[in-house]
């Protein structure tokens, strides 16, 4: 009894030592007096024809006209520098990032969204949060890919965390990765987006990026199925195909103001 008291006083102590310090640090940072703003992520691609763009309203680059485009995210962390930093000519270059862990928007921003940033050959652009956050210029959004394993077996993204389809040279293809690999969406611009007042930002997935390196006449169809599949587990030869994809994915997305 008398050592069970004892143990249970220690575990309060500890406990109360830890609250201590959580507190301390909060007050230090003081981001919930930060000033701050009402502000919307979003997310969309973005894809250049090749050739006479205005001939074709479908976006084809080295081979493939996409239609669809659909891609899984997760915990997704906003880095910026704080607007006081900034009025008070710290220099930037050697500051390190803030990242907006408490703010409403990053709250919404960091769960699980399946996106539907194309169908049927048009371009769309999804919401993935919505809320407040600390005023400041946002240099960085990082975020994981996000594979979802509960979607229907019939559903496109099924144990997928990107899935695109379209047609090569006229038949169909389909192409997807079910890693979860980390992305780091950075600013277009390189000042990044100053958040003072309302502002919408968004994530673009450039299809031409995303493309780079990779001549889609040489996919094939092995198993003569009527699809060429590029992706994890396909019975199609296409492995190196997938492979400049995967290694594409991070230097194909960034961010901007909307
Ligand atoms: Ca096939």
């Amino acid at each position: 009894m008398n050592r069970t008291m004892k143990s249970f006083g220690k575990g309060f102590l500890i406990v109360s030592i830890a609250f201590t310090g959580w507190a301390c640090t909060e007050d230090q940072n003081d981001t919930f007096d930060e000033p701050n703003s009402s502000a919307t992520l979003s997310a969309t691609v973005v894809g250049e024809n090749a050739k006479s763009p205005a001939a074709n309203e479908r976006i084809i680059i080295n081979g493939l006209t996409t239609t669809d485009f659909h891609v899984g995210i997760k915990e997704v962390e906003m880095r910026y520098v704080a607007k006081a930093d900034i009025l008070a000519g710290i220099d930037l270059g050697s500051i390190s990032l803030n990242t907006s862990a408490n703010s409403s928007l990053q709250t919404e921003a960091s769960g699980e969204h399946t996106l539907v940033l194309m169908s049927s050959g048009d371009v769309q652009t999804e919401t993935v949060a919505q809320g407040n956050t600390p005023d400041g210029s946002y240099r960085e959004v990082d975020f994981r890919l996000f594979k979802d394993t509960e979607a229907d077996t019939t559903d496109f993204m099924h144990e997928r965390s990107l899935w695109i389809s379209g047609q090569i040279d006229g038949e169909n293809a389909s192409i997807w990765l079910d890693e979860e690999m980390m992305v780091t969406a950075e600013s277009d611009d390189e000042d990044g987006v100053m958040v003072d007042g309302e502002t919408a930002m968004e994530i673009v997935f450039d299809l031409n990026k995303l493309f780079e390196g990779v001549d889609f006449s040489t996919a094939v169809d092995s198993n003569n199925d009527g699809m060429i599949e590029i992706g994890p587990g396909s019975d199609d030869e296409n492995s190196a195909i997938q492979s400049q994809i995967e290694s594409n994915i991070s230097s194909a997305v960034s961010f901007r103001k909307k």
